[in-house]
């Protein structure tokens, strides 16, 4: 029988883009000045070849008081916020942005951002020079690819606040946008793979169905964002979906499926993914490693960002 740790290596030749935690890792050892001036700079450099969607206002709403507050502090108070969240001090702005879902936190920095821009928050100061350090680290930045970029830069917004709760407690959230209407609905086609629920997860997670989604998961059933730990039950999952998964286009382009034990089995889909905040603009290249019980229902499945475009073409065992 599968455990969650078996199900976790199928498909072990999966190559995934090991240099974002290894940048990331980097990055948390530089002082909180040295990380803002790292993501400042590496923001103007990405903002010259895509943009940033303005995040909506709802999702907006949330983050206001806090960004109200800070536009009305000195610059050095600014400052100080800023390095604080960088630095995880336990104050009351570092605990609310603690609690806000990913998108919040991105709202919220997209505004800072803005307001840096514009004069009205505490610019990096003029000619800051960053350590050798954080310039090795934002050189390594530069030379991976857009995807892996974003993903790193998201990495640093989401590590930083203070979490009495480390995630257990309650999260805020944009409100849950509704599906798509069934007219609306467009049908992904993966070479390969002929496969009801895989096409309904692209399908439904596609259109915001996410009441529909997670029918396709058994109740223990787990699924692994990148570079985390598996999310179990449903639940679990749901909560995750209404919370992370809101306009994602999910554009699988091949798979391969094969039988494993216990009459299971494992599907491999590669193709790309958009996220909201850079849409077209930015095509992620990732794995879809699924594992259906002997019914069709989700036992597992992975989600990697894969190392490189060429990743894209290795799917069975003879092509690894
Ligand atoms: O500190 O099948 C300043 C799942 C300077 C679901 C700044 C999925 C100071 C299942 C510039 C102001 C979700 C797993 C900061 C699929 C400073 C499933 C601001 C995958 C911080 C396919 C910085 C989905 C800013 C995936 C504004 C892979 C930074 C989704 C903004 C990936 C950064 C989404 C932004 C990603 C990053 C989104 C907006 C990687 C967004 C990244």
């Amino acid at each position: 029988m599968f455990t969650l740790d078996k199900a976790a290596r199928i498909f072990p030749e999966t190559q995934t883009a090991d240099v974002v935690p290894a940048i990331t890792a980097r990055f948390r050892l530089l002082s909180a000045e040295d990380q803002l001036a790292l993501i400042w700079f590496a923001y103007l450099e990405m903002g010259s070849t895509i943009t940033i969607a303005a995040p909506g206002a709802a999702r907006m709403q949330f983050a206001e008081r806090t960004l109200n507050e800070i536009k009305a502090m000195s610059f050095a108070e600014q400052s100080q916020v800023m390095c604080d969240l960088a630095n995880r001090i336990d104050t009351p702005i570092c605990r609310t942005y603690s609690v806000w879902s990913v998108n919040i936190k991105l709202g919220f920095w997209y505004q800072l951002g803005e307001w840096m821009a514009a004069g009205l928050v505490a610019p990096i100061p003029e000619g800051y020079q960053l350590s050798a350090n954080a310039t090795a680290v934002l050189n390594s930045l530069k030379e991976v690819d857009k995807g892996q970029q974003i993903t790193i830069l998201r990495n640093f917004v989401v590590d930083m606040g203070y979490d009495p709760q480390k995630g257990e407690g309650q999260r805020v959230m944009e409100p849950v946008v509704p599906p798509t209407p069934e007219q609306l609905r467009k049908k992904v086609f993966i070479e390969g793979v002929i496969n009801p629920t895989v096409n309904n997860y692209m399908d439904l997670l596609n259109a915001n169905d996410f009441d529909n989604l997670i029918e396709l998961f058994m109740p223990d059933g787990a699924l692994q964002p990148p570079f985390q730990k598996p999310i179990v039950g449903k639940d679990a999952i749901l909560r995750f979906f209404r919370e992370d998964c809101q306009n994602l286009q999910l554009l699988p382009e091949r798979g391969y499926a094969e039988p494993a034990e216990g009459g299971f089995t494992q599907i491999k889909v590669t193709g790309k993914v958009q996220t909201p905040w850079f849409g077209a603009g930015v095509g992620m290249n990732v794995a879809w490693r699924f594992l259906l019980n002997p019914e069709g229902k989700i036992y597992f499945v992975a989600i990697d960002l894969l190392a490189s475009a060429a990743e894209l073409l290795k799917l069975g065992r003879e092509s690894a």
